[in-house]
């Protein structure tokens, strides 16, 4: 008998209905920039992130007084505290505070994860410290890519491909779906230069055509963090 686990990729949240209730561990993933910038701001020290899907739901928050971030298309929305770059949460006056966000992909999909047992946050910023988080686990792993209004997208398979390789190689995990066997090959042609790899890219086209190189070089650096993001009651808190 196979006493492995599982560890998947699930591409898009438009697939997650395909997946859900099979896996006990969520992480969703979206390199740039909503799970990044989740990283980035428990690193610099953020209490607690509330994030919503919607712009309307922001708007409810912003009203309550909340210091709210919201980004669509890869711009701040107007009338909004700030939007989703890692840099807009280095910042001292965050520290300690709860925060409330919602982005174009990234918080959809952590909506459309949000019933699962447990739901945490991955990027390449925290990878390390993730999978071996992940690996002591002993639970079914579903790697959910935000990918872009419900596309497949390049960085996030592979960082969900970085986490199934690491993941296999323990011996404990394995993996099925054609899905995650191509996100684990595109991890392997790329793990050695991300930014060359992700040259042409959809939305590194899209960030950098608004002036947003920085944070992509930030987006794409291995082990920035040790924080692990986990859904608690609708918030997300550090580990
Ligand atoms: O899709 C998202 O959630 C965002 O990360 C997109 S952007 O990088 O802010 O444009």
């Amino acid at each position: 008998m196979d006493h492995r686990k599982n560890i998947e990729v699930c591409f898009t949240p438009g697939e997650y209905e395909y997946f859900k209730d099979e896996y006990e561990i969520v992480v969703v993933i979206d390199v740039l920039r909503a799970t990044s910038a989740i990283c980035a701001a428990f690193h610099n020290g953020i209490k607690s992130i509330i994030p919503v899907a919607t712009i309307e739901e922001a708007r409810e928050y912003k009203a309550k007084g909340y210091l709210v971030g919201a980004e669509r298309k890869g711009q701040i929305v107007e009338g909004f505290d700030f939007g989703n770059s890692p840099y807009s949460y280095m910042n001292e006056a965050l520290r300690g505070k709860e925060v409330v966000l919602t982005t174009t992909n990234g918080t959809k999909a952590l909506d459309v994860a949000k019933d699962a047992d447990t739901v945490v946050v991955g990027s390449l910023n925290n990878l390390d410290a993730l999978c071996e988080w992940l690996a002591e686990q002993d639970k079914n792993i579903l790697c959910l890519c935000s990918g872009w209004q419900d596309k497949f997208n390049l960085e996030d398979t592979i960082c969900a491909g970085a986490i199934s390789e690491y993941l296999i190689g323990t011996g404990k995990f394995t993996s099925s779906e054609d899905s995650s066997i191509a996100a684990k090959y595109l991890y392997l042609s790329a793990w050695d230069r991300y930014m060359g790899f992700l040259k042409a890219s959809s939305h590194r086209r899209r960030l950098k055509n608004l002036n947003l190189n920085e944070d992509i070089k930030y987006c794409l650096t291995p082990n920035l963090t040790n924080v692990i993001p986990i859904l608690r009651d609708g918030k997300l808190v550090k580990l």
